[in-house]
């Protein structure tokens, strides 16, 4: 009997997914749940078939560039590929998939929680109760911003910015959307286009990312482009904090200018910019778009599939190299 081949796991993984691994091939698991450095990394891959990494594993080139010959694939828990250089992992021939589709209800859920709990200053509200610090019930008090019937923008309408849309139609709200290429008319659903972002922004009382982190995008919500948003509008995350800038994003809500931003995503996970904790009007969550049993478990098996694809010489779904 052949043996199976050994895979490299960047981190825990769902207990169903472990197993499945387990059956099929010799995994090599982190059972610490410890995140790799680029060192440990290239050590722990030697004599891989295959990698599979989370977003916090980062296959820079250099660590790519290093990786032993036996790696053929890099199958990413992940829809997001920003952590991976796909020109590195394209010159060595390794194969690279990700996991679209199935985390795109789970996403929006949590981008359709920020917007809401921004709009509404849930973080207000509830702290406090936690700190026994609710003075009394008032007619003018936690006055929060009305989400029904308003208008959301919408940059990245791909899979998840097309089920915000849906679940947002849900609160009568206008859709606008930002993307590199107008989307078919049947799944625009009579959300408007527009090419030019900056043209969008100034319809903008809402306004949530959904486009992937790329050099392209790197920024993208920059002082500049806040300026034309209308004033007191609300900003979601749940893409990459790399599109964000947060120096300007963060002086929008100190200042007035932005009512509130959610946000899921930051720039340096886990260590974020102090000042968005000092600040009343942020609602922040811990990059947890699609952290529900559900999808997680169908993200593994997704990046497995994959797996199996390319170590059985078919073409893998996901292919992204
Ligand atoms: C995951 C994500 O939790 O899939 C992505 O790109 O950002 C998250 O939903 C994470 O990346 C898992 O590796």
């Amino acid at each position: 009997m052949m043996n199976k081949p050994v895979i490299l796991v960047g981190r825990r993984l769902p207990a169903a997914v472990e197993k499945r691994l387990q059956r099929d091939y010799a995994p090599r698991l982190n059972t610490d749940d410890e995140i790799y450095s680029a060192d440990q990394l290239v050590e722990f891959a030697a004599g891989a078939a295959a990698i599979i990494p989370c977003h916090t594993e980062r296959l820079s080139a250099d660590v790519i560039a290093r990786l032993p010959d036996s790696v053929r694939a890099i199958c990413s828990f992940s829809v997001g590929y920003d952590h991976i250089d796909l020109g590195a992992a394209k010159a060595r021939g390794i194969i690279v998939t990700n996991t679209p589709d199935v985390l795109s209800n789970a996403t929006a859920e949590v981008a359709m929680l920020l917007m809401l709990a921004a709009a509404r200053r849930a973080h207000e509200g509830a702290r406090m109760l936690r700190t026994d610090t609710w003075g009394d019930w008032s007619a003018t008090g936690q006055l929060g911003i009305e989400v029904t019937g308003k208008r959301l923008g919408i940059i990245g309408m791909g899979r998840v910015g097309q089920v915000m849309a849906r679940r947002a139609r849900g609160f009568d709200m206008q859709i606008h959307y930002h993307n590199r290429r107008r989307i078919d008319a049947d799944l625009e659903a009579g959300a408007t286009f527009h090419a030019d972002l900056d043209a969008m922004l100034p319809l903008c009382d809402f306004l949530s990312i959904h486009c992937p982190a790329t050099p392209d995008t790197t920024g993208l919500l920059n002082a500049e482009r806040i300026a034309r948003l209308p004033d007191g509008a609300v900003v979601v995350n749940t893409a990459r904090g790399a599109v964000v800038d947060d120096d300007a994003l963060i002086a929008a809500l100190q200042s007035g200018k932005l009512f509130a931003a959610g946000l899921d995503v930051f720039n340096g996970e886990p260590h974020i910019d102090p000042r968005y904790r000092e600040l009343d009007n942020t609602f922040l969550l811990p990059h947890i778009g699609s952290a529900t049993r559900e999808t997680r478990d169908a993200m593994g098996f997704r990046a497995l599939d994959n797996l199996d694809a390319i170590m059985t010489g078919r073409q893998p779904r996901d292919r992204l190299t």
